[in-house]
């Protein structure tokens, strides 16, 4: 069974909610759909958020890179020899997510040829994952009042908060209104997208110390080496890497030269087959992780929690998987549902990734 097409189908749906952070802003649902074809006729899907502020990536580059470098490369090649997969995609360099798409689009194949759910040959360890809610920019009062209506709602207790502004008075402000207005119980931790730099992250968590804040992603540039090594060395609090761990290599660098002592893992940007060694790795060397957010569809998302569920490592933590919501729509056949602050593993073969034809008919942008 081989690879025989690969399609890179680019659309867009609008943000009802936009969100706002250190590094950029969304207001569009501008990804790309891939859909990958055994000669069997099994299709695989994964989704693709181009964040071109992160790894410079584009709707049109994850389509061209795709098509034209990826493709061509792949097809032909069998459906289960994922590592000869890898070899071909890392020879190209970056392109984190059109990589990690093409990686979850196989999987989904693989999954759907033996009529197993992903997450059982992944590692099966549970069949749901508590989430974790991200909070943009917005005035502290407003953020208390978005914080509860979720916790009310979808029973969600766990708020990542976007930081890095200046002046830091505002975050600071913002991170004491969500403590006092949600109370102990809540689990609070920030992300400044490396709004800051290293001694500013320091004067926070020396003026947020009695917030109890679960960790701090990361802070500042982790390539300011000396900076972001004295951070971590003296923060009384993890600090995590997001986008200075955006693949294997990275993220061993990263824990062993002490740019950071806890991982967000996202299977975005790593597919499946390169954030299981970024977890593994992690687990043999006593590091944390926790599933992170690319800003996904429901279609990423689902994938986020097939992949999460899979491992003890990554089901201890909350998971970042309710930002679709901020969506005016979304493509998944079979919406997923936030109860008791958790979801579910999408039932039956492969992923779980199926989409509404009608919808991609109507948000798809190359026709
Ligand atoms: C996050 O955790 O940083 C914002 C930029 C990006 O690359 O991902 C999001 C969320
Ligand atoms: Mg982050």
């Amino acid at each position: 069974m081989k690879i025989a097409a690969i399609e890179a189908i680019p659309y867009s749906i609008p943000y009802l909610h936009p969100l706002h952070f250190a590094s950029g802003s969304v207001h569009e649902a501008d990804h790309v759909l891939i859909r990958l074809r055994s000669d069997d006729g099994v299709v695989g899907t994964a989704d693709t958020p181009p964040r071109p502020y992160t790894y410079g990536e584009t709707q049109k580059s994850i389509v061209a890179v795709v098509e034209d470098i990826f493709a061509p490369q792949l097809i032909g090649v069998d459906i289960f020899d994922r590592e000869k997969v890898q070899e071909i995609l890392n020879r190209t360099v970056h392109n984190q997510t059109a990589k990690g798409a093409v990686d979850i689009a196989l999987w989904d194949v693989i999954g759907k040829t033996l009529g197993q759910p992903v997450t059982k040959l992944l590692g099966g360890y549970s069949d749901s994952l508590r989430v974790s809610h991200m909070l943009g920019f917005k005035p502290a009062q407003e953020l208390l009042e978005l914080a509860l209506e979720f916790r009310e709602t979808y029973g969600i207790n766990t708020f990542k908060l976007k930081t890095g502004r200046r002046p830091l008075h505002l975050d600071i402000e913002a991170a004491r209104v969500l403590r006092n207005g949600l109370g102990e119980d809540a689990e609070l931790y920030m992300d400044a997208n490396r709004g800051w730099s290293a001694n500013e992250a320091a004067d926070v968590l020396r003026r947020t110390a009695e917030l109890g804040l679960q960790f701090l992603e990361e802070p500042d540039d982790a390539r300011e080496v000396l900076g972001r090594r004295r951070l971590v060395a003296n923060s009384p609090i993890p600090i995590a890497a997001d986008e200075s761990a955006a693949n294997l290599g990275e993220a061993a660098r990263e824990i062993l030269t002490g740019g950071a002592n806890l991982l967000a893992v996202k299977t975005a940007r790593s597919g499946f087959t390169e954030a299981a060694k970024i977890v593994g790795m992690a687990e043999g060397m006593g590091i944390d992780v926790y599933i992170g957010n690319q800003i996904d569809t429901q279609v990423g998302t689902a994938a986020s929690v097939v992949f999460g569920a899979a491992f003890a490592h990554t089901a201890k933590r909350a998971a970042e998987l309710s930002n679709y919501l901020d969506m005016a729509d979304d493509l998944l056949a079979e919406p997923l549902a936030i109860t008791g602050g958790r979801i579910r593993v999408p039932e039956g073969p492969g992923v779980g990734t199926a989409v509404d034809e009608d919808k991609l008919s109507l948000y798809r942008s190359d026709r």
